[in-house]
């Protein structure tokens, strides 16, 4: 039985989520205390040794980083598909999921780590500026790229749009209007079950 240790307000661990949801793949999920530092305690450092969440278990094999999990999922549980069959849809892909680490999600977690866990007087708000512009460039892209579709690679939602998922819930709380392909695109993948279900508290 896989075992995914995860947290509830973790952007990562929810993609991970959203795949076992999205391929009706049953799973222990083991919430990791992360306030009362459990990610740092030697049984879970012994599992993964950088101290974040998620990492996944299966017999032995213990994996983490969100996107190799979401690539194992892919390979051991291939329907439904969230990669296309073909090539240039599989690239494409793989494309996308780079960039969102790339050129969202770190700017996401810079801005959104400290409006969620910190108080104001320790934001780096000019940090935060940079993020939020960096963003809106990637966002101009993206706009680029959706307009005319639904989805990113093809025409079927993918592991693209499962990756970009829990980082698009925080145009609101990042002070971000998205331009309109985008802004649609972000709602159509927010209205899904995986994500409505998966949606965190704060
Ligand atoms: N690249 C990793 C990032 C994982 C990550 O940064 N997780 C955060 C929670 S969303 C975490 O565990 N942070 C704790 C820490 O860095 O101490 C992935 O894709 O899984």
């Amino acid at each position: 039985m896989l075992k995914l240790h995860y947290h509830p307000l973790s952007t990562f661990s929810r993609r991970v989520r959203i795949a076992l949801i999205e391929k009706g793949i049953s799973a222990e999920l083991v919430e990791v205390d992360m306030a009362k530092g459990a990610h740092r305690a030697p049984a879970y450092l012994a599992l993964n040794p950088y101290g974040r969440v998620p990492t996944l278990e299966e017999d032995g094999l213990v994996l983490y980083e969100s996107t190799a999990i979401l690539e194992y999922l892919e390979a051991t549980h291939p329907a439904p598909p969230l990669v296309p069959a073909d090539p240039r849809g599989r690239a494409l892909v793989s494309m996308h999921v780079k960039l969102c680490d790339i050129q969202l999600a770190r700017q996401t977690g810079t801005i959104i780590f400290p409006k969620r866990f910190l108080p104001k007087e320790r934001w780096d708000e000019a940090v935060m500026a940079q993020a939020k512009k960096e963003i809106e460039k990637h966002l101009g892209i993206l706009e680029t790229q959706l307009r005319g579709k639904q989805y990113l690679a093809g025409d079927r939602y993918s592991l693209a749009e499962v990756c970009y998922t829990p980082f698009v819930e925080f145009f609101p709380l990042m002070e971000i209007t998205p331009p309109p392909a985008v802004a649609a695109w972000s709602a159509r993948i927010l209205e899904r079950p995986s994500a409505r279900e998966t949606k965190p508290a704060a």
